[in-house]
């Protein structure tokens, strides 16, 4: 039987999934990327999760594209890029994004490619200290993808994300984290119980709040503060109107610790 290419293990409101090509570091081909469509829509269809972790088997995270798939022989027509950035990168990045929980990366190696990219759109990254991250595009002659372009100037400034995506060397998992690209670097051995530790602390959060602050802050990054304070506004309302919302304050008066469930 062949392996999986994405594994997708739900338990406990924890989706865990995680990335299985190991011997061409995670790279994505097609059937990988239909495998990762697959999984983020059960993750999204199944109201039991409250949470997603990402992670890569082996010792990389993942290194973007397979480029074994790419047939570059003179002659022969040049590939559709735009093609598989539209039909694959795009709905899955927006799909990582539009989650109505937060995404985790455990960052377990080397993220090269849209490797890098997908991890740095995930909500909270944690990196092993042996990982680093790669813009490895400008190598082969093409651009960063995966909202790379969006997301690398707004996490560490345009100089950085000139510097990262022009000459397109390994920055490591600390400077990643000094820059404030990621959200912390920590021990390889400890890196899985962290996240893992993580998601068990947000499996039981005020999941849809939580949501609600995620799409705020993405809104943020094209609004004005006027516009924002109206989303600020209408997301509060909504946000007063879940169960969990009730159940906070009410843990709260009565000195309790609150039992969310995500409603
Ligand atoms: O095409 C489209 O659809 C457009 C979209 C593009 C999105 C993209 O992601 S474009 C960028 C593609 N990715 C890269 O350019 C990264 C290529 N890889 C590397 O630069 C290096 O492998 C790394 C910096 C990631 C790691 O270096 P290192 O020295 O730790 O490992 P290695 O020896 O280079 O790689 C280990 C194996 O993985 C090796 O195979 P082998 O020799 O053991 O059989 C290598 O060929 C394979 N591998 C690594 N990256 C890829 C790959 N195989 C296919 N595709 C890869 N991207």
């Amino acid at each position: 039987m062949t392996e999986q290419s994405v594994l997708l293990d739900i338990d406990q409101g924890i989706a865990k999934v995680t990335l299985n090509r190991p011997k061409s570091l995670n790279s994505f081909n097609v059937e990988m990327h239909e495998q990762m469509r697959a999984a983020l829509e059960t993750i999204r269809n199944d109201d039991t999760v409250r949470v997603m972790l990402l992670t890569g088997n082996g010792r990389g995270f993942c290194a973007g594209q397979d480029l074994s798939d790419r047939n570059v022989k003179p002659g022969v027509e040049a590939p559709d890029l735009g093609y598989s950035i539209e039909t694959y990168y795009n709905p899955m990045l927006q799909a990582i994004r539009d989650l109505p929980m937060p995404v985790i990366c455990a960052v377990n190696g080397v993220a090269a490619g849209a490797g890098a990219n997908i991890a740095l759109a995930c909500d909270i990254t944690l990196a092993a200290r042996s990982a680093n991250f790669v813009q490895a595009f400008c190598k082969i002659g093409l651009i960063p993808d995966s909202g790379g372009t969006w997301t690398l100037p707004r996490a560490v400034g345009m100089a950085r994300a000139k510097g990262l995506a022009l000459l397109g060397d390994k920055l490591s998992a600390e400077k990643a984290e000094q820059w404030g690209m990621i959200w912390q670097c920590v021990d390889d051995e400890a890196l899985q119980d962290e996240a893992m530790k993580l998601a068990r602390h947000f499996a039981t959060q005020p999941t849809k709040g939580l949501a609600m602050i995620k799409r705020a802050l993405h809104e943020s990054t094209t609004n004005s503060f006027e516009e924002q304070v109206i989303v600020e506004r209408d997301l509060q309302r909504e946000a007063g109107r879940t169960d969990d919302y009730r159940e906070g304050v009410a843990a709260f008066m009565e000195k309790r610790t609150p039992e969310f469930k995500g409603k």
